[in-house]
């Protein structure tokens, strides 16, 4: 099986469009497991429900979670389908990073950080997440986050349950040019 081709599928089912393979999805993002693997099987044969836990259990970035009886996944975020999670808010530290290229420095330095069709703006506790997530585009700009500033004046943050702070947006003035 190509499990990196499954994961991509699975993000794509779990954040974007359960309606693909016609999957109901909660208000809370949890679509239900044998639906899921069923719904999976009939695209390629060989899946099952020991394949998604291997997914679940390897990946890289710990994209899903099972519900505590594992009758249901979702992903942990990324979503562009109006769910909500229902994380609660939490204090960030300092300073968090973005990882961007410089094509969109112009426009995010004007605009702030926009969340685009995503549910929240995507940022790192620590400069090689940022990088790495920067790097997808080509050669990765940091950009800080005065998030401790932001949280003092009302902006709440969140944290998936893979690591990653999530916020509704960053204005511009809460933004710097980190230089390595
Ligand atoms: C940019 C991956 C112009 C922003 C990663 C980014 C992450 C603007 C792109 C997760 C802008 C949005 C999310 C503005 C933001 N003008 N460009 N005003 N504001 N942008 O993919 O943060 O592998 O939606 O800099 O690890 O790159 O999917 O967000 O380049 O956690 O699990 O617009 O995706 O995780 O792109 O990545 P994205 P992101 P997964």
């Amino acid at each position: 099986m190509n499990w990196i081709k499954l994961e991509k599928s699975l993000s794509f089912l779990l954040r974007h469009s359960p309606e693909t393979l016609q999957l109901q999805m909660d208000p809370e993002g949890w679509v239900d497991t044998d639906a899921l693997v069923k719904a999976v099987k009939f695209k390629e044969s060989r899946f099952d429900l020991k394949a998604l836990q291997k997914i679940v259990r390897d990946s890289q970035k710990q994209r899903f979670s099972f519900s505590e009886d594992g009758s249901k996944i979702r992903a942990n975020q990324g979503h562009s389908v109006k769910i909500d999670l229902k994380l609660s808010p939490t204090t960030p530290p300092e300073l968090l990073y973005h990882g961007t290229v410089e094509r969109f420095l112009d426009s995010i330095m004007q605009d702030g950080l926009k969340k685009g069709d995503r549910q929240h703006v995507h940022l790192s506790l620590d400069l090689e997440t940022a990088q790495k997530v920067g790097q997808r585009r080509g050669k990765p700009i940091i950009l800080t986050v005065n998030a401790r500033k932001m949280h003092e004046e009302g902006h709440l943050f969140y944290v998936s349950d893979n690591g990653v702070w999530l916020t509704e947006q960053v204005p511009p003035q809460h933004l710097n040019l980190h230089l390595p």
